[in-house]
């Protein structure tokens, strides 16, 4: 498996698998009730719910299931994914480190881009195409591409990425302090499963834990794996060992032995009871049932969510039409219903609208929150290092102090992101629960009059889930903490300031002098060492500090972007229906009785073939719930 040259990135099965099926027929499921919906919308010259619809197919159509490999340096994440894809794409080596995150997709055909920050505009993306063959050596840290670098996206030909897996290889970890931690959690945080690599040679270790229950609270579908079980005979002891650190942290993963070495071995033998030792087709049942049917299971209830939500807004103009024709004396009554539904729809646009209100002030709460986290940590650390300094000789212990000091500041900003991270999730799942509630009010008074076709039973029941939402809103964290290798660059800022104080001219110049003025000058030498080292230790601090809050508040203010975006686009959708069905009431009831009669015909002939469409789309989601929900298909075999 370290031979790099025969490395392929070939598609090792050109069968589809039982699960791209699944997501296929899926498509085809919907695809009908989605184009006579897009007719509904068009017909009623609504372009912002056939883009809505558009989405919504798009996303079925290419569902994104993101599992994340992560774990500490040389646990055998790469060799994992290769494994698992019956590949040899990622490098896999015991010298040579994976140094960029590795996304690998669904694509006709094999590519391979880098993706790096433009030099010119900094927030922009620069593409670059590269050969899939040499991948190898352009994501290892012997790479001469990786100045600037985000990550290697690849795409490949295979059935299983077709069915919306997305795997990411990533670089090791290295313990809760390294900035590759913080990194790393940032694609954890937008993940919808996490694979945690760790090896059978033994139990976990305290930083793994610790990394663990870092990344459960930003995404708590976590599976461990434990590898190399071929090379260690006692992985059952190590990974009841494993499972009892998880129940010591309250933590309930699944602990899934596996090699990959039997695995790879088993691909090129075509050997079944090898691949059945090897642990992997189990693990692939699981990320099959446990991930990626849950996650169509998500797509399909967010698809009839949003085309029962586009059928809402179109009835609800169409019944007003047939409202005002059928009883025109109570025309003051409905017109008025209407309005004040047209008025809560524009105030759920405006700035004050609750959600807006708490977004807002939860993006500024939790700013301030992140920011005197931050500070406290940054004091205590400057504390414990001034009294480092005071209890020593700075010039002795200099290299010591450092790194305890690179260490000591990189964990307390891991875990100031993980606080970041967790309640701008909590805040998100507030603000759309509480958007929800609002919207359901308004849609409900848009019918309430209207006792013949109301619209009131066809809100979907429940708060809706934005679980999509969330994590396109976290995909905006990546990047946003691009700056962590500042630890290290930052670390020259410490480097050279007991040069001055090491001077051999100065120390010299000392030994001219008697002894008690030797002692006193020594004296005098240390207490300038101590200033010097505790400036030098505040600079590189202030430094850290000041940077890391400048990505959190950049950060946070992705995330209220996008939030306010999105659910400003669906009031101004609830605005522009509420108004259409002011003009169409409104309209009817100033046209003559035979016009009025006419449009109520046509208006009823529409609303039939709605509830026409939503018997079926009820159907289709039944049978769609029963796709996904089918026995998980038994785990290919490299046969
Ligand atoms: N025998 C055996 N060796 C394995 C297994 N998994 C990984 N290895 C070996 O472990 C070493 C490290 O594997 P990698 O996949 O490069 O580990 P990694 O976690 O990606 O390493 P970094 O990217 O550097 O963090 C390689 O020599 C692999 O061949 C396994 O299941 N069995
Ligand atoms: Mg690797």
């Amino acid at each position: 498996m370290t031979d790099q040259t025969a490395a392929s990135a070939a598609a090792p099965n050109a069968v589809p698998s039982a699960a791209e099926a699944v997501q296929s027929r899926l498509v085809g499921q919907f695809a009908d009730v989605l184009s006579h919906c897009t007719a509904v919308a068009k017909a009623q010259n609504r372009d912002d719910l056939i883009a809505r619809l558009n989405v919504t197919a798009g996303r079925l159509a290419q569902p994104s299931v993101r599992v994340v490999v992560v774990g500490e340096f040389k646990k055998g994440k790469s060799a994992f994914i290769n494994a698992l894809l019956g590949t040899r794409l990622c490098p896999v080596d015991d010298h040579v480190a994976t140094a960029v995150p590795t996304v690998i997709s669904y694509g006709a055909e094999p590519a391979a881009v880098a993706v790096r920050a433009d030099p010119a505009t900094p927030s922009e993306e620069h593409r670059q195409n590269l050969s899939v063959e040499d991948l190898a050596s352009h994501v290892t840290d012997q790479s001469t591409l990786l100045d600037g670098l985000h990550r290697i996206e690849v795409f490949l030909p295979d059935a299983w990425l077709k069915s919306g897996l997305v795997l990411v290889d990533t670089p090791g970890v290295g313990g809760l302090e390294t900035a590759a931690a913080v990194e790393t959690l940032n694609m954890v945080a937008g993940a919808h499963c996490v694979i945690f690599i760790s090896d059978a040679s033994q139990e976990f270790t305290a930083p793994e834990v610790d990394f663990l229950v870092a990344a459960s609270q930003l995404c708590p579908n976590i599976i461990c794996v434990l590898t190399k079980t071929d090379i260690f005979p006692h992985h059952q002891d190590v990974r009841a060992m494993d499972e009892r650190h998880l129940v010591e942290r309250k933590l309930a993963f699944p602990v899934i032995p596996v090699s990959c070495m039997l695995r790879d071995r088993a691909w090129q033998t075509r050997d079944i009871d090898l691949n059945a030792l090897s642990g992997f087709p189990g693990l692939k049942t699981l990320l099959i049932t446990g991930v990626l049917q849950r996650a169509l299971h998500l797509t399909v209830q967010a698809t009839v969510r949003e085309v029962t939500n586009v059928l809402d807004q179109c009835m609800a103009t169409l019944t007003a039409t047939v409202a005002a024709a059928a009883d025109p004396a109570a025309a003051a009554r409905l017109l008025a219903e209407l309005k004040t539904a047209q008025e809560h729809a524009a105030m759920l646009r405006s700035n004050s609208a609750r959600w807006q209100v708490v977004l807002n002030d939860g993006v500024a709460d939790l700013t301030a929150d992140v920011d005197f986290d931050l500070r406290s940590r940054f004091r205590s650390i400057g504390q414990e290092a001034d009294e480092a300094i005071e209890q020593s000789e700075p010039s002795r212990m200099w290299p010591e102090f450092c790194s305890w000091l690179e260490r000591r500041a990189g964990h307390d900003v891991t875990d100031n992101y993980s606080l970041l991270a967790s309640r701008a999730n909590a805040l998100a799942l507030q603000v759309a629960e509480l958007f929800a509630g609002d919207e359901a009010e308004i849609t409900h008074e848009v019918g309430v009059s209207l006792p013949e076709v109301s619209v009131r039973g066809i809100s979907t029941p429940g708060t809706p889930k934005v679980g999509d939402l969330i994590h396109s809103g976290f995909s905006l964290f990546r990047g946003a903490y691009s700056n962590m290798e500042m630890f290290s660059t930052l670390g020259n800022m410490l480097k050279w300031h007991f040069l001055g104080g090491l001077n051999p001219l100065s120390v010299g110049l000392g030994l001219l002098v008697g002894s008690r003025s030797i002692h006193d000058e020594r004296k005098r030498q240390l207490e300038s060492e101590r200033q010097q080292a505790k400036a030098a230790h505040r600079k590189y601090t202030d430094e850290v500090q000041f940077r890391v809050s400048h990505d959190s508040r950049e950060a946070l203010k992705a995330v209220q972007r996008q939030l306010r975006d999105s659910f400003t686009a669906r009031a101004e959708q609830l605005a522009r229906t509420t108004t259409a069905a002011v003009t169409n009431a409104q309209a009817t009831l100033n046209s003559d009785s035979a016009s009025r009669k006419a449009s109520a015909a046509a208006a009823q002939e529409w609303l039939k073939h709605i509830a026409a469409l939503r018997v079926r789309l009820q159907a289709v989601a039944d049978q769609a719930q029963r796709t996904v929900a089918a026995p998980a298909p038994p785990a290919e075999e490299p046969a």
